[in-house]
């Protein structure tokens, strides 16, 4: 069993940062306070493989925490950035590959007629909700239990991904008055949402769903779930949100509105379509998009926003996930590693589910299905962080908290696959 030779630099570049930077990292779930670990500094990555600054090689399942779709520094993506950084990096200014980008996303969600290109996928979900309570002149807003859309305040309530994983669902500094205007109820849940609009009617300016939930770990839409979503929203004239940020050309070839057949309102996206740069966008019906400023009086602006260097990422990325058959080989290698691990905890007698949409998936250490938020907390987390342990030592990459996806990339090959499944059976077999 391959085990990692020194983290003697990655502890030290984490005692340099600390004192600079809260817990020494850019985003929470980077400093692996949930599995107890210290993170280690990458140097540098290629296809499904990184490299720590102690050199170190780990089959990397985060993948940027989706953007990686192709793979890290893929020949394409590399050449389009080199080659839009040889003319400049921004120009505050408008330039052709922001309608070359905004054209091949549109081309794949037709629910789309318009798009905003902005900087994270914070900025995305943000500035939908802005504009579906400036459509509909209503203010509340309806989330689920969770979700993670960001950490804009009406947005941080019993939310997930990092503020699950610390613990934190909610974050101090969101005024209670602008939390009250968040109604946040279970998701897969559709009997809690009527309830809402009943409660609370013509007040409802959004609903907002991650359409596979990737933040609470990978959970599916129960069957009829987003089309209850659909039929509600419509019936209450709110609009539906869809943010895709996560989901968004990664579970298909136009994302999950395509593979589950619902058609949002507005929808969010990120990650993918920056191929690493920082890109969000929302988009939807030009009645709805051309309220935005300058065209309407919805303001949003950014001044990186439409960067030509990000354009060009994410236009080579999305070129890269163009043909079917890159979704047929994710899928194909997705599957594989779900049931690896299946088999490999039943054979080692450690109850786990599965969370998996396509090429993302959550390991969940539970011996019941996650449905839901309330799943999904009853996991065993100890579990999990010796889990995560003994797979990092064996070389290989994993989210370092329970609620959080893997993302299986074009580049991941049999070779990975076989080799983080050996080294599943090893981890597994450690636990009991
Ligand atoms: P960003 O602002 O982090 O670009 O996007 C926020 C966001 C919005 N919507 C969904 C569905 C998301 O998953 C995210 C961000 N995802 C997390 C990982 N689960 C980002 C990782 C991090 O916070 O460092």
């Amino acid at each position: 069993m391959k085990t990692r030779s020194s983290l003697a630099q990655s502890a030290r570049l984490m005692e340099r940062a600390l004192p600079l930077m809260p817990g020494g990292v850019s985003s929470p779930v980077r400093a692996f306070r949930a599995v107890g670990a210290e993170p280690v500094f990458i140097d540098s990555a290629r296809g499904s493989h990184l490299y720590d600054v102690d050199g170190n090689e780990y089959v990397d399942y985060i993948g940027s925490w989706g953007p990686m779709i192709a793979g890290h520094a893929h020949p394409n993506v590399v050449a389009a950035i080199t080659h839009a950084t040889a003319k400049g990096t921004s120009y505050g200014a408008p330039v052709a590959a922001e309608a070359d980008l905004a054209e091949a996303i549109l081309r794949r969600m037709p629910s789309l007629q318009m798009v905003r290109f902005v900087s994270s996928g914070t900025e995305a979900t943000m500035s939908a909700i802005r504009l579906a309570r400036a459509v509909t002149g209503r203010d509340v807003i309806v989330k689920f239990d969770g979700c993670y859309h960001g950490h804009s305040d009406s947005l941080l309530v019993a939310a997930g991904s990092g503020v699950l994983t610390l613990g934190q669902p909610d974050s101090p500094g969101v005024p209670a008055v602008l939390a009250a205007l968040t109604v946040s109820v279970p998701y897969n849940d559709l009997d809690s949402v009527r309830a809402v609009f009943n409660s609370r009617p013509d007040e409802v300016a959004c609903v907002i769903v991650e359409p596979v939930a990737g933040n609470m770990g990978v959970v599916a839409p129960a069957p009829g779930f987003l089309e209850g979503l659909r039929e509600a929203t419509r019936e209450h004239g709110a609009l539906l949100i869809f943010d895709e940020v996560m989901t968004g050309f990664r579970v298909a070839h136009g994302g999950a509105q395509e593979l589950y057949g619902v058609q949002p309102d507005l929808t969010t996206l990120g990650k993918v379509i920056g191929g690493g740069l920082p890109v969000g966008a929302y988009g939807g019906p030009s009645e709805h998009m051309s309220l935005i400023s300058p065209s309407g009086p919805v303001y949003q602006a950014g001044t990186l926003s439409g960067n030509p260097l990000a354009m060009a990422a994410g236009l080579a990325t999305l070129e890269l996930v163009s043909a079917p058959e890159a979704y047929e080989k994710l899928e194909r290698a997705s599957a594989r590693i779900e049931e690896g691990l299946l088999a490999a905890a039943a054979e080692a007698g450690v109850r786990v589910t599965t969370g998996r949409v396509g090429s993302m998936l959550t390991l969940f250490f539970s011996d019941r299905p996650v449905r839901n938020y309330e799943d999904a907390r009853a996991c065993d987390t100890q579990k999990f962080a010796r889990f995560h342990a003994s797979m990092l030592e064996q070389g290989i990459y994993l989210p370092p908290s329970q609620f959080e996806g893997w993302f299986v990339s074009l580049a991941h090959t049999e070779e990975d696959v076989e080799r983080t499944l050996q080294a599943a059976r090893a981890a597994l077999h450690s636990l009991t």
